[in-house]
């Protein structure tokens, strides 16, 4: 069992890594030379690992289902195989199919994580499949999306090496944003006054002022804009945030200060560019403070503040129908005064990391038995071993 990315090249293993695996695969394979193996479900889903085996001297096909997998030597199970083909194979089964490893009896499921892998780190060197590594050295190189392992693996389960996942500071919400702006979370900040509440990094969004991220960020970022409105006459108005991904509107309806009272609109979620609708009654006429608080969580981002010119209020039609207005270029009752001073968060400080196993394997051929028998059986099972040398990575 393996944690790896269907679109791996061989380009970004390093010497070691393929080592390592060529190691693995000689071990499935009990050193046989010219062996057949078959990728599930096909070669395109394990190109590396095809190329691999083919330069190695071996007969590497796509999976075909009329052909038992019994007559193989090793096969490979990529994600999109067919697990119940390999479930019972008795031949050795390399997987790195994660929704497919509670299947498979290999390890719990863990899901699958976009990073760039930190160091790969031998955990039992003496292992034949280890290739005669040892030590901590670079695997991977670049981003990929891994298939990983459970936490949980089987007991007996053999752990050849791990790597670690390296997250970078990150902005997943509005608190995370709160905490840059009380200085509880490292970050970089930047300002800018800008005359229309229309910020873009990637995302255009509705309004086409699109105002850089103040400081030039890109990617992962929170961005607080402040001012004030002028609201010429009593009545509920509509307003709305264009955002990509949260964000949150505060107007200080009661003059006393900006706090959580004053939530006009609250999306605390990562999403693509959306509207999100809010209602303010103000009961008189003056000028009133306001706080737009938004966060990208990665790729592109905006935050756009738009006044409806409906009266009444309730307006929740698209900002491009007509009704709506930017902030910073209404011509209605709301309109801005001054300039918006923005303030933008660059999340900084220590990357998170945490382990994955790279390299595993077990018997799972013994799992199984253990886990079908009756309990007098399978401690005679567990007593006289399994029936094969179970060689699943
Ligand atoms: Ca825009
Ligand atoms: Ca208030
Ligand atoms: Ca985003």
């Amino acid at each position: 069992m393996l944690a790896w990315d269907s679109t791996i090249t061989a380009a970004a293993v390093s010497p070691q890594m393929q080592s390592v695996l060529t190691a693995t695969f000689n071990w499935l394979l009990n050193n046989k030379a010219n062996a057949k193996v078959v990728v599930l479900p096909n070669m395109a889903a394990a190109q590396y690992f095809a190329d691999l085996l083919t330069a190695a001297g071996h007969t590497v096909s796509d999976f075909d289902p009329s052909v038992a997998v019994t007559n193989f030597d090793l096969a490979v199970h990529a994600p999109g195989g067919d697990s119940s083909q390999v479930a019972s194979a008795k031949v050795p089964v390399l997987t790195f199919s994660a929704a497919d490893h509670d299947d498979l009896l290999v390890s719990t499921t863990a899901g699958t994580a976009t990073f760039e892998a930190g160091p790969v780190t031998i955990v039992t060197g003496s292992h034949p499949a280890a290739g005669g590594q040892s030590g901590s050295f670079t695997g991977v190189t670049g981003s990929f999306t891994w298939q990983l392992l459970g936490d949980i693996l089987p007991n007996g389960a053999i752990t050849i090496a791990n790597f670690a996942q390296t997250n970078l500071p990150s902005v997943q919400n509005l608190t995370n944003l709160d905490a840059m702006v009380a200085g509880t979370k490292q970050s970089n900040k930047f300002t800018n006054a800008v005359q229309a509440f229309d910020f873009s990094d990637g995302t255009p969004g509705d309004w086409s002022i699109d105002n850089p991220i103040p400081g030039g960020i890109t990617g992962t970022w929170g961005l607080v804009g402040k001012g004030k409105i002028v609201v010429s006459a009593p009545g509920t108005y509509s307003f709305a945030i264009g955002v990509d991904d949260g964000g949150r509107l505060r107007i200080d309806k009661n003059q006393n200060g900006i706090g959580p009272e004053d939530n006009v609109i609250v999306q605390d979620a990562v999403g693509t560019h959306a509207p999100y609708y809010g209602d303010v009654t103000f009961a008189s006429a003056g000028t009133y403070d306001f706080e737009v608080a938004s966060f990208s969580a990665g790729g592109g981002g905006d935050i756009e503040l738009s006044v409806s010119l409906q009266s009444g209020g309730n307006d929740r039609s698209a900002i491009t129908s007509g009704t709506w207005e930017l902030l910073g270029q209404t011509t209605g009752a709301v309109s801005l005064q001054g300039t918006i001073a923005a303030i933008s968060y660059e999340p900084t400080g220590q990357r998170s990391s945490g382990f994955h196993s790279i390299d595993s394997f077990h018997s799972a051929e013994r799992q199984r038995q253990i886990l079908r028998r009756p309990k007098h059986q399978a401690r005679q099972s567990d007593a006289s071993g399994p029936q094969f040398p179970g060689r699943h990575l």
